[in-house]
């Protein structure tokens, strides 16, 4: 039975909404729109002027898209909301997937456009798995035409749940110059940068909002069996009831209405701000998705975003899930302190402003809470709260090669990768002993690009970045006995070292082992460890340039001096040994091989196939993905080498919908041209 009249009184106090999408939809835009149209900016700033609150980064105007999070407080009738303009981008999706939890509702900005239904699905995934009420917002209503009436097919397919189209329309000639709110039944013409003006619903346009309306009270009714009853009498349901039915299947998660508009122009906008005060869930519902109670006053507060502002200061910005939080309030997050609140500030955008104690709902910037992290919930209390939700980054893609250009930047170049890594948990930092690298993994291209970007700009170091190195391996095929030498007599002490090195090729993945087989003395046992030590030298770089693996080394025969032998010159000889005996053991290449897994739209499975293929790939097979209608799973084996760029690919072949992972499989020798160069170039870079 339908919980009628529970959600008549609408949620009051401070809303946290975000604004999520696919690429390019109109957040930002739309971000713009909603402080221009609430007072907090005097001018609706464009994306392409550069002027807009969300992209005021030098990183986001220099590329023309959304590259990080962005917080913006605004009034609307006496409430306070915080939007969070996303960026759509899937290489900075972290952003957006770490503050889903703390949020009452999510406003899902799309287009009118086949290529990014398959994003659109990403992202409503998320939502319907986090149990985010949710509804689409359909932008660039200017640019769209009589195909419009169709939305509804176009974009059901990204959602699991049943969309219901709460606006219709209406044209004056080919343009569309208003719409029709079905819960309301009123018409409405759009006005720029104005409130819509209502005018009379009738002739064409009436017809078809009964239409129109009657599918969304349908709707409606698979939640509501009072409701379905009357559709079936043909008893007209009141109003009140058709909104108490929209707000609770909305807060449920139940269905997921469309409203649609025109961000460049603020049209749609006030309607969309009517819907989310009316219907959006405040704190208290959202509190308890969370399993926070509101028992007690302390505070309770979730980490949307960690920042470190140019002059140094670290900000986390939070939502108050519980209590109320001040200058001084010390946090604890688990079992571990995570600071003392040193300011609390009001955020639009870069703009700052110094602030009293937050209130629960309020969504804010508290300043020097030392070892917050973003997705930690912190609490003031005695016992600290249990996380109310863990996002995990999705594993890195792509990697760069990064160091600083002069030496004496090294220092400053660590302490930014700290920085660096600390707002943005989707990059990882390896430092490879081996090739002494930093490597920097990360989402993508732009990620990566934006990241070292940031470095240079905010820290001010200068990097260099290559291509970080390819594991290679070698081993041999065949074994050999050799002795190793070492002899000299220059006046005084001498130094002397003699072994007999029986060097045998073993099963691939068996690394190094030693054996000593030395009887009689013929090498005194305290030497032994030191013979080992120069193998285990030599064996760093092979006869190709590249560590030996795989094979097994016994100590079978020497000879040493009373005066002139150390372990000094043991090791030396042990290490002559095998760079002498290696060479003539028919040395071969090694390349690591990963097992790949590759997620797509069905339709691009062919393409990701012989895309595979053409990276000298082994195509394991593809299967559907389960769980996920339309999408296929494809497995491959390929090597390291050509997993360099792989996501590039993969997502041009997928309109950026498509991802993969992948795990170190096998080592596999490799001959002829391939190995030749990558030889070559090692023998050069040397
Ligand atoms: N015609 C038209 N263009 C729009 C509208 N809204 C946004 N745009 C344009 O679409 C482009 C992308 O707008 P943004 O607001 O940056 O989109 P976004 O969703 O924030 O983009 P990302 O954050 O990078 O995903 C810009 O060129 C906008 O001017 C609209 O309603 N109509
Ligand atoms: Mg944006």
């Amino acid at each position: 039975m339908a919980a009628n009249g529970n959600y008549a009184t609408r949620a009051t106090g401070p809303r946290c909404i975000a604004l999520v999408g696919p690429f390019q939809s109109g957040k930002t835009t739309l971000l713009e729109a909603i402080l221009a149209r609430t007072g907090a900016v005097a001018r609706q700033g464009g994306v392409e002027a550069g002027n807009t609150v969300g992209d005021a980064s030098k990183e986001a105007r220099d590329h023309r898209m959304s590259v990080e999070l962005t917080v913006a407080t605004t009034n609307f009738m006496g409430d306070p909301y915080t939007f969070l303009d996303c960026p759509g981008s899937v290489e900075f999706a972290h952003d957006m997937r770490a503050v889903l939890p703390a949020i009452d509702a999510a406003v899902v900005v799309c287009e009118m456009d086949e290529k990014k239904v398959a994003q659109l699905q990403l992202i409503l995934r998320e939502l319907e798995e986090q149990k985010i009420p949710r509804l689409l917002f359909l932008n660039k209503i200017d640019k769209a035409d009589a195909g419009v009436h169709d939305v509804l097919n176009l974009l059901q397919g990204a959602s699991r749940t049943k969309l219901i189209l709460r606006q219709i329309p209406t044209f004056s000639g080919e343009i569309i110059s208003g719409f029709v709110d079905l819960a309301l039944e009123r018409a409405f013409v759009y006005k720029e940068h104005a409130p819509s003006e209502v005018v009379a619903l009738d002739g064409d346009v009436a017809d078809r909002e009964k239409t129109a309306r009657f599918s969304m009270l349908e709707t409606l009714a698979d939640h509501d069996d009072e409701l379905m009853e009357q559709l079936l009498e043909d008893i007209q349901p009141p109003r009140d009831k058709v909104f108490d039915d929209l707000t609770r299947e909305l807060r449920e998660g139940l269905v997921c209405p469309v409203l649609m508009g025109t961000a460049t122009r603020a049209n749609g906008v006030l309607r969309l701000l009517k819907a989310l005060r009316h219907e959006s869930p405040g704190i208290a519902e959202t509190a308890k998705r969370l399993g926070v109670k509101p028992a007690g006053m302390d505070a309770v507060a979730y980490v949307l975003k960690t920042q470190n502002t140019t002059h140094g200061g670290k900000m986390s910005i939070v939502r108050m899930l519980a209590g109320q939080a001040g200058d001084g309030t010390t946090f604890v997050s688990g079992d571990d302190e995570a600071g003392r609140v040193a300011g609390v500030f009001k955020l639009v955008g870069q703009t700052t402003e110094k602030r009293g104690p937050a209130a629960v709902g309020e969504t804010v910037g508290f300043a020097k809470v030392d070892k917050a992290k973003t997705g930690d919930t912190l609490s003031a209390g005695k016992h600290a709260h249990a996380p109310v939700a863990k996002i995990e980054p999705y594993p890195p893609v792509l990697a760069i090669a990064i160091s600083a250009k002069e030496r004496k930047d090294d220092v400053k170049l660590g302490q930014a990768l700290n920085k660096l890594a600390e707002e943005d948990p989707s990059i990882i930092i390896v430092h490879n002993p081996e090739t002494h690298e930093v490597v920097l993994w990360g989402q993508g291209e732009m990620h990566l690009r934006v990241a070292t970007e940031r470095l240079g700009d905010r820290y001010g170091v200068v990097l260099e970045r290559r291509q970080p190195s390819v594991g290679y391996r070698e081993t041999i095929r065949k074994g050999i006995v050799q002795r190793g030498r070492h002899k000299k007599q220059s006046g005084g002490h001498g130094q002397y070292g003699d072994v007999v090195l029986d060097i045998k090729p073993m099963p691939r993945g068996s690394g190094f082992s030693f054996e000593d087989k030395i009887t009689g003395g013929v090498v005194p046992r305290n030497y032994i460890p030191s013979v080992e030590e120069g193998i285990v030298d030599g064996l760093k770089h092979g006869p190709l340039g590249f560590p030996v693996v795989d094979l097994h080394v016994s100590l079978i025969d020497g000879s040493y001096h009373t005066v002139d032998s150390s372990d000094m010159a043991f090791r030396t000889a042990g290490r002559i040994g095998v760079a002498e005996g290696l060479p003539q053991c028919q040395p071969v290449l090694l390349e690591p091989i990963h097992l790949v897994e590759i997620v797509c739209p069905t339709e691009a499975t062919a393409k990701i196939n012989a895309l595979l293929s053409g990276r000298r790939g082994q195509i394991l097979g593809f299967d559907t993905r389960e769980g996920w209608d339309g999408w296929d799973v494809v497995r491959a084996k390929i090597p390291e080498a050509e997993i360099g760029d792989l996501i590039v690919e993969v997502r041009s072949a997928t309109a950026g919908a498509g991802t993969f992972t992948f795990k170190f499989d096998h080592m596999a020798e490799l001959t002829g041209r391939t190995a030749d160069q990558i030889i070559a170039a090692r023998r050069a870079a040397a």
